[in-house]
């Protein structure tokens, strides 16, 4: 079988809950393949959310920790202090991350922890519903803004580009999963968060622009385009700091 195909060891062997369509799976693939590769998969601490991506710890076949929503940031932290030399991650939807736990991320992105964000952002709380969330675009029909986000709601929360000015924060990168070329790019970048951490360079986060065809309304064709044509243009892709000593 092409090694393309093979399963990454530090995936468990078993079906997705993921609706279909949905880009959690690619990303949890991706994270597994950048670890198998790096050969860290004793020494890897996977943090993870509340929200679609939750049963994380049930796909990783290495350590982890589910705390609740928001609080990601703050357990890898005391994980990363306690344990140095141990990769530690955090695996986190746009709710969870960009709302209820955006205290956490940004003070430990300003502190320099030395720890990597994996952010999921759909524009939209997924598991409850599909209500708002801070990264809702202007005009985006959610459950919860009927008639689309307005002035009244505010304005999309673009996380990259306000890490990207804190000291701490030495990697950040925006990136995408709709073709095979983006998914590629994502695998390189979350590559480069973690080189980035284990190098002792500072706090790194990868955001993933990500389909949620089922809250969106879509098939999952539609709902990568829908990631293409209509995300990209407010959230736009690429790598934002990328500290020295990083290839
Ligand atoms: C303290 C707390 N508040 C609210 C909830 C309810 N809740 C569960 S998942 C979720 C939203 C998750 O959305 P997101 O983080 O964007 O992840 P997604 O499901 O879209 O991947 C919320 C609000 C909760 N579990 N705990
Ligand atoms: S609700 Fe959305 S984010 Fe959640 S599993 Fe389904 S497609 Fe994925």
């Amino acid at each position: 079988m092409p090694k393309g195909y093979q399963r990454p060891s530090t995936l468990v062997e078993r079906p997705w809950h993921f609706c279909p369509g949905c880009n959690h799976g690619i990303v949890h693939r991706l994270v597994a393949e950048v670890i198998d590769e790096m050969g860290l998969q004793k020494e890897t601490v996977g943090v993870g959310s509340v929200g679609c991506g939750v049963f994380s710890y049930e796909y990783f076949n290495f350590d982890g920790i589910g705390p609740s929503h928001g609080r990601a940031p703050a357990v890898a932290t005391g994980v990363k202090r306690v344990l140095p030399d141990r990769l530690v991650f955090t695996y986190q939807g746009d709710g969870d991350l960009a709302a209820i736990g955006t205290t956490e991320m940004v003070h430990c992105a300003v502190r320099g922890e030395l720890i990597s964000i994996i952010f999921i952002n759909n524009t939209l709380y997924g598991m409850t519903g599909g209500q708002m969330a801070p990264t809702t675009m202007m005009g985006q029909v959610t459950t919860t803004t009927p008639r689309g986000r307005g002035q009244a709601q505010g304005h999309p929360f673009r996380v990259c580009e306000m890490l990207a000015t804190a000291e701490g924060a030495a990697y950040v990168a925006r990136t995408a999963v709709y073709s095979p070329a983006q998914v590629v790019r994502t695998k390189k970048a979350i590559r480069r968060a973690f080189e980035t951490q284990m190098a002792g360079l500072g706090f790194s986060l990868v955001e993933v622009l990500s389909a949620c065809p089922t809250n969106w309304g879509m098939n999952p064709l539609e709902a990568l385009k829908f990631v293409e044509e209509e995300m990209t243009p407010v959230f736009p892709l690429g790598e934002l700091k990328v500290p020295e000593g990083v290839k």
